[in-house]
């Protein structure tokens, strides 16, 4: 019997190994993925197989070792092309590319003149084993062969793959409960199933949030209308208009918690101004962010409209086409100059785009402002000059007007010059916390000089300033340095109350005073126009007005925990907040229940653009 000689090397495992050792090595080398334990560096490692072994296995179906061939060839690049596209995206933004994102052209237009010059030529190493295969299969065809199965064993392939993926996904729900289900980063996912899977989960999500503008039509308005009908709360008799005509300046203060605030550091008091300010102003001591990945631009995004941001990605990115009626629109019909003044890159967080859609008038941005090198630090220009020049422009507006103020020195890392340092840092394993301290008082200062600075240009009498903290400054990777600072453990419970950030009105003539009921952002749009004189009722609207009676003490995060007048709902578990400590389940159950509600219709009016169907004039005739 004539034999011919086989080769032992199976083709389809080469293209499968060469794949997925590429794509763990791409993880260790071209991404900043923190690995914590040894089953996540396994779930890391394991977690390219299944989908490089199910698109491979395909080859296994062609009759002709062509076209198997050239299948895999085509195969194994298009996928090392995603990874290298993910690679030269993360360079740029420390992320990996979702759908929004791609499809964010402006964003890339930003990017324009940069982009070449991170390409390097030494990229191709990227492509190293897609030639190799290249190669081999046009030179060496001997060297690996196709190795037909049998029914069984390709049926065993196939099933190997999938037992892989169950492994995976099992693993990954121990590392991280309801990774696919609750708000997430991106890096968590890539990190537990990996960057291929990754991508068809963020394509299903995107189809789906398309599917559902397209599906979305007037009646869901009806329903949604109801909602927001039965939330309303009537504004306070005495409160009602007593800010009416005056300007309104609203300041988004950086990553400025409420723990700063009548606190110390090394015995140093770290936010002077802001605790005297607070005295003078309406100061809402329960207050909370209620971000979630769009950080600043979810707050803003909140504060103008009263809906919750998403769960995924920025809404500002996502949906920056959708209709709106925020409190600049509202304001701008009472005769008012809305406008934002932000000394960054105008398209950060899309700001360009989705302030056309909010109704911002003008948007002052780092084009407007003076910058040096002097008088920048960290992210850009130092709080300090920018309110300064920003009086010089507020002279010169309208009125009456309303600004959007964003300040940055104090932002993440928290670097500081040591000329702007008014206190010592603090002395944790933690340089961010340590750095945090010094950076916060920094921006007291500058708040400090913006009102003075009012005073003098003659504005101060005539304005409203508003301060709200934007999200939190210290993450929980810091958990050990806060429970330091703290001088207790850092507990789910503790986590959540440190959500709280400042939120304070000073209207002139209004006496100060301390509000205590539990609200967060949501409620900044019908508070303030209600303070102005101009009702909310009939506005699709999810927050309340924080001065009315009928204001009812709730908070809910983005990620589902919430807060109420006597607990807080963190880690699946009630904690009751006189003992810091979980109690019986059966008094958050209520709130689960009108959390979930209210995120999810905030989130329908989202996906479904459903603003376009609402026609704010009508709403008002027919309540
Ligand atoms: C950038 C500033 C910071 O313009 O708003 O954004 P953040 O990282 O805090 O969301
Ligand atoms: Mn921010």
């Amino acid at each position: 019997m004539k034999r011919t000689i086989r080769s032992n090397i199976s083709l389809i495992a080469v293209a499968v190994l060469f794949l997925w050792m590429k794509t763990y090595l791409v993880y260790k080398t071209s991404f900043n993925i923190d690995i914590e334990n040894t089953l996540q560096e396994f779930i890391l490692l394991i977690n390219p197989i299944s989908f490089i072994m199910l698109v491979m296995g395909v080859g296994f179906l062609f009759k002709s070792d062509k076209v198997r061939n050239r299948y895999l060839l085509t195969m194994s690049f298009l996928l090392s092309f995603l990874l290298y596209a993910n690679v030269v995206f993360y360079r740029f933004f420390n992320d990996f590319i979702t759908m929004p994102l791609l499809f964010q052209t402006s964003n890339f237009a930003d990017l324009g003149n940069s982009v070449t010059e991170e390409f390097s030529l030494t990229d191709i190493l990227y492509f190293a084993d897609v030639i190799i295969l290249f190669l081999l299969l046009k030179f060496k065809p001997s060297f690996m062969q196709f190795h037909p199965m049998s029914k069984m064993n390709r049926r065993a392939y196939f099933l190997s793959a999938f037992a892989i993926m169950f492994l995976n996904l099992g693993l990954a729900e121990i590392e991280r409960p309801q990774l696919l289900t609750r708000t997430f980063d991106r890096e968590m996912l890539v990190k537990n199933i990996g960057t291929f899977n990754y991508h068809i989960y963020d394509v299903f999500l995107q189809s789906k949030s398309s599917a559902q503008r397209a599906l979305a039509n007037s009646s869901e308005m009806t329903e949604v209308d109801n909602f927001a009908d039965a939330k309303y709360a009537a504004p306070n008799d005495e409160l009602f208009g007593v800010a009416k005509g005056k300007n309104l300046i609203m300041v988004s203060v950086e990553s400025t918690q409420a723990f700063v605030l009548n606190n110390k550091v090394n015995g140093q008091e770290i936010t002077p101004f802001l605790n005297d300010f607070a005295e003078e102003s309406l100061n809402y001591t329960n207050f909370y962010h209620q971000t979630g990945q769009g950080k600043t631009s979810d707050a803003e995004f909140l504060t103008e409209n009263s809906l919750y941001p998403l769960s995924r990605g920025a809404v500002f990115f996502t949906h920056s086409g959708n209709e709106f009626n925020s409190m600049a629109e509202k304001l701008a019909e009472n005769g008012y100059y809305a406008n934002a003044m932000h000394a960054n890159n105008k398209s950060f967080w899309n700001r360009d785009i989705m302030y056309d859609s909010i109704g911002y008038e003008r948007f002052y941005d780092e084009e407007d402002y003076e910058i040096t090198e002097d008088n920048s630090v960290n992210w850009g220009m130092k709080d300090i000059p920018f309110f300064e020049q920003s009086v010089g422009l507020m002279k010169e507006m309208p009125k009456p007007f309303y600004s959007k103020m964003i300040t940055l020195t104090n932002h993440h890392p928290f670097y500081y010059d040591e000329e702007d340092k008014m206190i010592d840092e603090y002395n944790s394993n933690s340089g961010t916390l340590n750095r945090y301290f010094v950076t916060v008082r920094y921006t007291d200062e500058s708040l400090k000089r913006f009102v003075e600075e009012l005073k003098e240009s003659g504005l101060y009498e005539n304005s409203v300033i508003v301060l709200y903290g934007d999200h939190y400054g210290i993450s929980e990777n810091h958990n050990e340095a806060m429970s330091q600072y703290l001088g207790k453990e850092v507990t789910p419970f503790v986590s959540a109350q440190l959500q709280k950030v400042p939120f304070m009105i000073h209207i002139p003539g209004v006496d100060g005073r301390e509000i205590s009921t539990v609200g967060g952002q949501i409620d900044i749009r019908p508070t303030l126009l209600h303070l102005f004189g101009i009702d909310t009722k009939g506005d699709i609207q999810f927050g309340q007005d924080l001065n009315s009676e009928d204001h009812e003490s709730f908070a809910a995060f983005r990620d589902g925990r919430f807060i109420t007048e006597d607990y807080v709902y963190a880690d699946s578990k009630c904690w009751d907040k006189a003992t810091e400590q979980p109690t019986d389940s059966s008094y958050c159950e209520p709130y689960i229940e009108k959390a979930a509600t209210e995120l999810n219709y905030s989130d329908r009016i989202i996906y479904g653009d459903l603003l376009r169907f609402y026609d704010p004039d009508s709403a008002k005739k027919e309540h």
